[in-house]
């Protein structure tokens, strides 16, 4: 099967501008890094949305919440978090099955949800600000729908990258995130006609750990309705029951989400720059980091628009948040900078995103209005998280 209509990247290589790449940072970690929350952004809550966010126990550094590295964590902490992911699969959708009949429990509304605001909220001025958001909502879901009490992880792509089949994320046992595919004979992964990927270890369905056996119900749609700035397809919703696959991709984790590619995107010096690192950059063939870390799974991991119904989709993005958060570190000065419009690649052209722009909603997960300058950091809004280890 000619994989192209998977290509989150490709839209990224086509419409993105052509950029120098900064020389690679040196490898390592940071050499300290500042504080986790930031007094600019504390200022606009109080001037925008005073009395909002008074929680009745104050966030700081010792009352946040730890989201973890998922390889870090012990096997039965591990169990516990995919115990509740499970959990949530059972649980009965809330959308309306005549316009939605994908949404066959309420994880799969998750996937419906991202489907629906998916040309909202990539390659945009929302994207990492929504995803963000979106990762909470999911999180405190775990918690009040299946009472989950541990840790959020993250999938740490640099980390695993050498070792994606061994790695605690995917070696398959009950404590992983399910391992790889079963293995098809199938061709090249094709993103456009100058880029293709050799073709991973599996490509067929999911048969071992947590999600085995796990169905997904909505069909792929092709990247290109964003390109090309269409609707989505009326079959999006419909229900198209198969196999979870995957496609381990060592190739794709070891070219775009090594640690040289991690630690430029961290020093990258504005949030325009951070973005592309993330997202792809034109003539030099790369996917970029968010992006390569989806074609390490994969379809439909691989989709830009039904790739949460893979579980691993949500420590794949806790990681990108982590990322951002660890970028706004290093950079406080431009902890609210924002980059981008209010539509995907600008089509139809539409307003910069400012920190007074109302997201698109969550469906039914928050449908009150909420600004971008309300998400800008873990630690203050709705929020009160950090990373066990900032990047
Ligand atoms: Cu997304």
């Amino acid at each position: 099967m000619v994989k192209s209509i998977l290509s989150l990247a490709a839209a990224a290589l086509s419409v993105l501008p052509s950029l120098t790449l900064a020389a690679p940072a040196p490898w390592g970690p940071p050499k300290g890094h500042g504080p986790t929350h930031f007094p600019v952004v504390d200022k606009w809550l109080e001037n925008h949305c005073p009395g909002k966010y008074n929680h009745t126990i104050p966030c700081n550094d010792k009352t946040a919440k730890i989201r973890k590295d998922f390889d870090s964590m012990a096997p039965l902490e591990r169990k516990a978090y995919t115990d509740a992911v499970n959990c949530l699969m059972t649980k009965p959708s809330q959308l309306d099955q005549t316009l939605y009949p994908a949404a066959t429990n309420r994880f799969m509304d998750y996937a419906v949800v991202h489907v629906n605001k998916t040309k909202v909220v990539h390659l945009d001025g929302f994207f990492l600000t929504w995803h963000r958001y979106f990762l909470f909502l999911y999180e405190t879901d775990l918690e009040e729908q299946c009472g989950y009490t541990g840790s959020f992880p993250y999938w740490n792509w640099p980390a695993t990258a050498d070792n994606l089949h061994g790695s605690a994320v995917f070696d398959g046992s009950e404590y992983s995130m399910s391992g790889d595919g079963l293995y098809t004979d199938d061709s090249p992964v094709v993103l456009s006609p100058t880029l293709s990927l050799p073709h991973g270890t599996g490509g067929g369905c999911v048969t071992t750990g947590p999600f085995a056996n796990m169905n997904q119900t909505m069909a792929n749609i092709p990247v290109s309705i964003i390109i090309q700035g269409l609707p989505l397809p009326p079959t999006a919703f419909d229900y198209a029951p198969s196999c979870l696959t995957r496609d381990l991709n060592s190739y794709a984790a070891q070219t775009w989400c090594n640690y040289d590619a991690l630690y430029a995107a961290l020093e990258a010096p504005d949030i325009a720059n951070f973005s592309t690192q993330i997202n792809g950059v034109i003539g030099g063939g790369s996917l970029g980091l968010h992006s390569g870390a989806h074609f390490t799974m994969g379809a439909p991991a691989s989709s830009l628009f039904v790739s949460p119904q893979d579980p691993i989709w949500y420590p794949l993005h806790t990681f990108l948040d982590n990322l951002y958060t660890s970028w706004q570190i290093r950079h406080p000065d431009q902890a609210t900078a924002l980059y981008g419009t209010e539509t995907a690649v600008n089509l139809p052209p539409s307003a910069n995103v400012t920190l007074e722009t109302v997201e698109p909603d969550w469906g039914y997960f928050q449908m009150d209005p909420v600004a971008v300058g309300e998400l800008t950091s873990t630690m203050a809004g709705p929020f009160c998280y950090k990373y066990d280890v900032a990047l």
